[in-house]
């Protein structure tokens, strides 16, 4: 078990009220992997007042130094990955395959986001008046606040992280209490590739007093968070008025539409990999699977026998499919829903209780879940459930497939599965949702691209990845005109 501190001005300090918490790995509850301060707003102020106070310098610095640091920051994590993802595993309790990636991500956004710093672009363009030129460039925002959730304890991080520091930000930095070893980790890989004092600070806590201090502080200029709704909504009315920018990826139902033509072999490791991986526990998961009527009863019985076969276990044992959910209030969670969905009429096909076998009851296991005769309205096909429960629903033709797909108020993630060339590009218009699949799963987006759901999946700043996304949300943008004709030339009048 290690104690850890917070990070602020490149000191790990414990914090003002001498008080921790405990983090425990979610497949044996009873072992605390990590003692994290619970953290006072006055730890808040200190953290925020030592990004202030690094901003000046870090601004300063050219991009392409700042870049080399992340590239460093590449190294160590790649140097460190098995140690990393085991951590992940252990911490977090995703299997270790899933726990690797979740580094591997890390090290792509620094690698990435390190060649951004020599892409900083603005525009120039051409003036309506001679003796004139126009151009944009782009300056950071100063102190961004970084709230992050335990799934991706270390890619989702890094994500926020990296874009801030290249646009020239610095940072403070809130994880998870599900897993603020992880965190740690990070930040001293960060520490160790030479970022200077003060640029990113991490203090950890309770959400209700260290995550909306900092995003309301008044020496913030701009916030990022994932997690989820309710709290992501809460928060971004209090920020909003407080006039600064916040970029919010939150929930999902992300469905899976199956036509009569796929490939049902491919949709059925789709689905599972979708729906079961990390345990349900991604914002993109896919936890509505809409099947057209022919190939429905088939589809069904085979998700049922692979779901049947799914091997519940610690991520750590190499024979693990699926590993436990992060908590006991996930556990609760979903359970609950489970409820739900029987008392709404559903059937339920296979799983639906807590895992009891095989040693398991000291973890947070789930058995895989799937509901069918799942109608489009009932709760447990419009709610974010969070966990191993999928929904099948039946579908009559291409149309009322999307339909069902779109009768949802998120939009992060859907996918088609179709051998019909045609029906697959239409499909890419069709389904409302910041990320498509044609013929692959609804996770695993790329970090070189936009992730960003619509509707109230996201704000709309797709900020986590690709340069379209963060830089532009990390950065400001300054329009510079300069007049060399040393007279007063009139835009809009004077054109001759
Ligand atoms: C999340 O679950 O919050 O697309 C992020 C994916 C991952 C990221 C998921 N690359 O599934």
């Amino acid at each position: 078990m290690t104690t850890i501190q917070n990070f602020i001005g490149g000191q790990w300090v414990p914090p003002s009220t001498g008080e921790y918490g405990q983090s425990v790995n979610p497949a044996h509850d009873m072992e605390v992997v990590a003692r994290y301060p619970l953290s006072a707003k006055s730890d808040v102020d200190r953290a925020v007042q030592a990004a202030v106070d690094a901003f000046p310098g870090w601004r300063a610095m050219p991009a392409p130094r700042r870049a080399e640091i992340l590239f460093r920051a590449a190294e160590i994590l790649c140097r460190r990955k098995d140690e990393l993802g085991q951590l992940v595993t252990r911490e977090m309790g995703k299997v270790l395959s899933e726990g690797l990636g979740d580094v591997q991500e890390a090290i792509d956004m620094a690698y990435f986001m390190a060649g951004e710093g020599r892409r900083l672009q603005g525009e120039t363009v051409p003036c309506e008046l001679p003796n004139k030129d126009a151009k944009s460039f782009r300056v950071p925002w100063g102190v961004f606040a970084l709230i992050t959730p335990w799934n991706f304890p270390i890619a989702i991080p890094s994500w926020k992280i990296f874009a801030s520091l290249i646009c020239g930000n610095t940072v403070v930095f809130k994880p998870s209490s599900d897993s603020p070893l992880c965190a740690t980790r990070l930040v001293e890989v960060l520490e160790e590739a030479g970022m200077p004092p003060g640029v990113v600070n991490m203090i950890t806590g309770a959400g209700e007093t260290v995550g909306e201090t900092l995003a309301m502080h008044p020496d913030v200029q701009g916030v990022s968070f994932t997690g989820s709704c309710s709290v992501g909504e809460a928060l971004a009315c209090s920020v909003a008025q407080l006039h600064r920018p916040i970029a919010m990826e939150m929930g999902g139902k992300n469905a899976i539409l199956i036509m009569d033509d796929a490939d049902l072999d491919l949709a059925l490791e789709g689905v599972l990999w979708g729906a079961f991986g990390t345990t349900g526990q991604r914002c993109t998961a896919a936890s509505r699977i809409i099947v057209h009527e022919k190939v429905y009863d088939e589809f069904l019985d085979r998700l049922v026998r692979a779901a049947n076969a799914m091997r519940l276990g610690d991520g750590l044992e190499k024979d693990t499919d699926v590993g436990p959910l992060i908590n006991r209030r996930a556990l609760n969670k979903v359970l609950n829903y489970i409820r739900i969905g029987k008392d709404e009429g559903a059937r339920l096909c296979c799983g639906g209780n807590q895992a009891k076998h095989n040693g398991l009851t000291e973890g947070y296991f789930v058995e895989p879940t799937v509901f069918s005769n799942v109608t489009p309205s009932m709760r447990i096909a419009q709610e974010e459930i969070f966990g191993p429960v999928v929904c099948l629903i039946k579908c009559d033709s291409y149309e009322q497939g999307i339909a069902i797909v779109n009768q949802s108020r998120f939009g992060l993630s859907t996918a088609i599965y179709t051998r019909d060339v045609n029906i697959s590009a239409r499909a890419e218009g069709d389904l409302d949702s910041g990320l498509v699949y044609i013929n692959a799963s609804t996770i695993g987006a790329e970090i070189q691209l936009p992730f960003g759901g619509f509707k109230h999946s996201g704000s709309g700043h797709p900020e986590a990845g690709g340069r379209m996304g963060a830089l532009d949300f990390f950065s400001r943008i300054k329009v510079v005109y300069r007049d060399f004709s040393g007279k007063l030339q009139k835009a809009q009048i004077d054109i001759t």
